[in-house]
């Protein structure tokens, strides 16, 4: 390698609960590589299901049981318990049929790949959303009256996967907002604190479990999903919301 050069090479460590099979991502300026990432492929996973979340897919459209959180005069978070039967049926499929990818955040002057997988497939419902989620979106977009339009989804592998304290990008633009996270797999931490500090709402959602984000959540709070030292499986977070995002990537589910 001759100067002016650059070749930075980030491989991801073997994880507890997953294999890695390396992809190499290079990063060019004209005939240069100024570095390369390699980020995480689809796993499997070593992982255990539920006794009750083998049973068909299958929300809950009445919402029965649906709790209001009020984290402030503006911001509330809905928690509904047990809101999505067969999550682990859902969780097995979504692990094994998503085309997982580490997306890369921008970090000072380079950029790093996020610690979990994610996918977007884009405004729907389409083709190419499971029915289960479509039927999801109908159920939330009949309750909260705006259209679940956009789905996602994150794979956080093991402990040393999160997401830092955020709002949502382009929502915490808007004076009220909503975004459902369903969630499948291993139960996490989900944190919830005022932007700008302050302590910490706890909440840990289990396989199936609903939270919706509503009100000024996104602007006037942050939410995280912590790194966690225990020996943790994975954990799939299911994510709708209303309108597609500026900036959101392009689909990565056609
Ligand atoms: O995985 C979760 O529970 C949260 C997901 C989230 O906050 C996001 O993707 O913006």
């Amino acid at each position: 390698m001759e100067p002016p050069y650059l070749s930075i090479t980030v491989r991801s460590t073997p994880r507890r609960f997953h294999r890695i099979d390396p992809i190499e991502r290079s990063f060019e300026y004209g005939a240069a590589v100024l570095g390369s990432i390699t980020a995480a492929a689809p796993p499997p996973l070593a992982w255990q299901g539920t006794l009750l979340g083998a049973a068909p897919v299958a929300c809950d459209p009445s919402f029965a049981g649906i709790e209001r959180i009020h984290l402030d005069d503006g911001a509330w978070v809905d928690v509904g318990k047990g809101w999505l039967a067969g999550a682990d049926t859902l969780f097995a499929r979504l692990l094994a049929e998503v085309p997982w990818k580490a997306r890369e955040v921008p970090m000072y002057d380079h950029v790093v790949p996020e610690p979990r997988l994610s996918a977007w497939w884009g405004t729907g419902p389409s083709p190419s959303w499971p029915e289960e989620v479509t039927a999801m979106a109908t159920a939330l977009s009949d309750r909260y009256g705006a259209a679940f339009d956009s789905f996602g989804a994150n794979l956080y592998r093991d402990g040393t996967d999160s997401v830092a304290w955020h709002g949502d990008r382009v929502l915490r633009e808007q004076d009220s907002a909503l975004v459902a996270v369903i969630s499948l797999g291993t139960t996490r931490r989900f944190l919830l604190r005022p932007t700008g500090g302050g302590p910490s709402v706890r909440l840990d959602p289990a396989p199936g479990d609903l939270l919706v984000m509503g009100g000024s959540c996104q602007r006037t709070w942050q939410h995280a999903v912590p790194k966690t030292g225990r020996p943790v499986g994975p954990r799939i977070s299911v994510t709708l919301r209303p309108g597609r995002r500026r900036g959101d990537p392009e689909p990565d589910v056609a």
